[in-house]
């Protein structure tokens, strides 16, 4: 009798685990829709807890040696990332990496229980691309609109979700997120006939090193096999920050190609299934830390119809790069015969072959690896890439760049706001890394807030007003512009001065933006590397460019403030909500300030986020909507009760 009691309690608590670990779907009729993430470290290459190799795309456990007799592993029970023979920690959500995907509808409240369960780090989850109007505490930025997370504690997310799209989630903390702690966060419309869809994620990876190495190597010294050696390159000459990419991983999977021999471990990749004849929409994110990757399938041409979740003018390319941050998506008509095609995915270094793949299987074709090659690019059949940070491949690739210039938004979408004097406000911001200093915005390296700002940010005031900081000078500190509820922002991110690098892909929290502009750097256009800095902006010093930080910018022509810049799209400008800053160049973003908030806007560059490349944009602090007092007073388990009784979203005790 007792027992019996004893078995069902028992039966009833592992009910309850599982419940809590599975995430279940959402219907397009629940009004609410509930997720769990509980977030710890895995080990890869682990089957509970035996040891796994890699071999001819199959796993199998360590010391059973009758290959004939012995079953390979379920790829699904394991997280494999490159199949590299030592387990590797990393961060998992729910026991995957990436994290599961979470998918609701257009207008859906969406409550997520995030429960941290590392045993020594803080914690916050951001929702990428999610405006959070009307819930900036939700926004997952740490010390600015929440206490993070302690070990052991939950936080109940709890937000809409307002307008369909390609989101995802990832944590904000130090190097979490490249570590593993992401996933997909999809927001599907409505229309009835939708057609199939696969998601992408794609990173770069290696076995040892986290951002914060990164960084050690940037300031000591990168050395490999004894030897000091320069950082990779990018084709249009611009430096890559110090990463050393052992591999690249869509959805987690890749597989590790030895430099020396060029032969790869054999690791199981993610494989995508497609039915002949039928359309596909693909949602790709780039959740990288330093690489832009550039994707094509073989045989197949791409239709991007979005990026960051906004209608594009659809347009058909050979391949597309994404950054670190951004996303998009398009449309594959599986159209081919039925086989295996590779997708692939390389980076944009000068004669490294970084690269990672998966595998396109058109359902009914065998399950073996693809023998395709990519598209053969020709003068006579140029291949066009989108989004390339550059504007010309070397001339013998016979490879065209679109950009962000070239694409407009969907007919009738949300118009371009007007310049209107008084109501306009325009911010020249440069991100730099200038030799050994740490990357900034303007000269400011960004200083984090030592309590929970959301409910001081006046306090932010004039933080940065200290004989440090100004012209030509690094300085620490709690960066922040303050802009004006209703006015029009225009920004004009620049990568210039002393402090020019790589490509910055800018992230900006609370708010998405036009792309108004797109500036390049002067290239050699048959090399296609960079001579020199776009002349358009004034580094605002005497200084010879080449010496300066170029931290109090300006336009050179200076009839061109007040939105007077020539060649602004203002009829269809395409809305992003990370766009890339081209080395030598500047990008002009406008947005409306509608969002009343303490917002982030820094690199999604993982080590130069943490760095300080960062910075606030702070909205109208008088009107922040008032937050549940829980997000920045209490900390302990208290959490979850106080939450669940403040959150105005939670009408009812959901009695879990
Ligand atoms: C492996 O198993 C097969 C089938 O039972 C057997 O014929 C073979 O001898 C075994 N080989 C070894 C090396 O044990
Ligand atoms: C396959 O679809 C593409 C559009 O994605 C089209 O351009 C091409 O002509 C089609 N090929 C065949 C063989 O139908
Ligand atoms: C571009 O580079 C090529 C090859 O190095 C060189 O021959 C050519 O003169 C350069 N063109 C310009 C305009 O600098
Ligand atoms: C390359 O540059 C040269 C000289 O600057 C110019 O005449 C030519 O039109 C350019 N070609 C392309 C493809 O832009
Ligand atoms: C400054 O810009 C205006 C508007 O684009 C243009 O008409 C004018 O010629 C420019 N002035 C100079 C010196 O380039
Ligand atoms: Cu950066």
């Amino acid at each position: 009798m007792f027992r019996t009691i004893g078995s069902n309690v028992v039966f009833i608590l592992m009910c309850l685990m599982l419940d809590a670990f599975a995430l279940k779907d959402c219907k397009m009729s629940d009004s609410k829709c509930e997720f769990y993430l509980e977030i710890d470290h895995r080990l890869t290459m682990m089957k509970d807890d035996e040891l796994v190799y890699a071999t001819d795309g199959r796993l199998y456990k360590y010391g059973m040696t009758n290959s004939t007799l012995v079953e390979p592993v379920q790829v699904d029970d394991v997280i494999s990332a490159d199949g590299w023979e030592e387990p590797r920690l990393i961060g998992a959500v729910n026991g995957q990496m990436p994290g599961p995907d979470i998918i609701v509808y257009e207008g859906q409240i969406v409550v997520v229980h995030v429960k941290n369960s590392l045993r020594n780090e803080i914690l916050t989850m951001h929702w990428h691309g999610l405006t959070m109007k009307g819930t900036p505490w939700m926004d997952g930025a740490p010390f600015i609109t929440q206490c993070p997370i302690l070990p052991g504690q939950t936080f109940i997310y709890s937000f809409h979700a307002y307008q369909k799209g390609t989101f995802w989630y990832h944590s904000h903390i130090g190097t979490q997120q490249s570590m593993g702690i992401f996933g997909a966060f999809v927001i599907r419309g409505r229309d009835r006939d939708m057609m199939e869809e696969h998601i992408i994620s794609i990173m770069d990876y290696n076995h040892d090193w986290d951002s914060e190495v990164s960084y050690m190597k940037d300031i000591y010294g990168l050395y490999q096999r004894g030897y000091r050696v320069p950082n990779s390159k990018s084709l249009d000459d611009a430096e890559f920050d110090t990463f050393r990419f052992d591999s690249g991983l869509i959805n987690g999977r890749g597989r590790f190609h030895d430099s020396v021999t060029g032969k790869h471990n054999g690791a199981p990749l993610e494989v995508f299934e497609v039915d002949f004849g039928k359309p596909y929409k693909f949602r790709v994110i780039g959740a990288g830390r330093l690489h832009p990757f550039r994707v094509s399938i073989d045989n197949h041409i791409l239709e991007i119809i979005s990026s960051d979740g906004h209608d594009l003018e659809p347009i058909r390319v050979e391949s597309f790069v994404i950054n670190p941050g951004e996303r998009f998506d398009f449309i594959l008509i599986a159209n081919q015969s039925v086989s295996n095609y590779w997708i692939r995915a390389e980076t944009l270094e000068v004669k490294k072959g970084h690269r990672t793949e998966a595998i396109l299987r058109y359902r009914g074709a065998p399950d073996e690896e693809p023998v395709t090659s990519r598209k053969q690019c020709l003068s006579t059949d140029q291949c066009l890439v989108f989004n390339c940070p550059f504007l010309y491949f070397p001339h013998s690739e016979a490879t065209k760049c679109l950009t962000f210039n070239d694409v407009k938004a969907l007919t009738g979408y949300q118009p371009v706001p007007k310049f209107h004097a008084d109501r306009f406000e325009e911010y020249f911001l440069n991100f730099g890394v200038p030799g050994e200093n740490p990357a900034f915005v303007n000269g400011r390296v960004f200083q984090l807030p030592t309590n929970c700002e959301m409910s001081q940010p006046l306090d932010l005031l004039s933080s940065c007003d200290k004989p440090e900081c100004g012209k030509n000078k690094v300085c620490t500190c709690p960066n922040a512009i303050h802009i004006k509820n209703g006015n029009v922002v225009q920004l004009v991110l620049l990568n210039m001065g002393t402090g020019k690098g790589q490509s910055h892909p800018i992230h900006l929290h609370g708010y998405s933006f036009h792309v108004l502009k797109m500036g390049y750097g002067n290239y050699n256009n048959t090399t296609g590397k960079i001579i020199s800095d776009n002349f358009d902006i004034d580094c605002g010093d005497k200084l010879d460019r080449d010496e300066s930080l170029c931290n109090q910018a300006t336009w050179s022509n200076r009839t061109w403030i007040n939105g007077n810049a020539p060649h602004l799209e203002l009829e269809r400008a395409p809305l992003k909500d990370t766009i890339i800053v081209p080395t030598g160049g500047y990008v002009i973003l406008r947005f409306r300030a509608d969002n009343p908030g303490v917002w982030y806007l820094h690199c999604h560059l993982e080590y130069h986020n943490m760095e300080g490349m960062r910075m606030l944009i702070i909205e109208s602090p008088e009107k922040i909507p008032p937050s549940p007092s829980a997000v920045a007073r209490y900390s302990g388990f208290t959490y979850m009760e106080i939450l669940a009784s403040e959150n105005k979203f939670q009408e009812t005790t959901s009695g879990k």
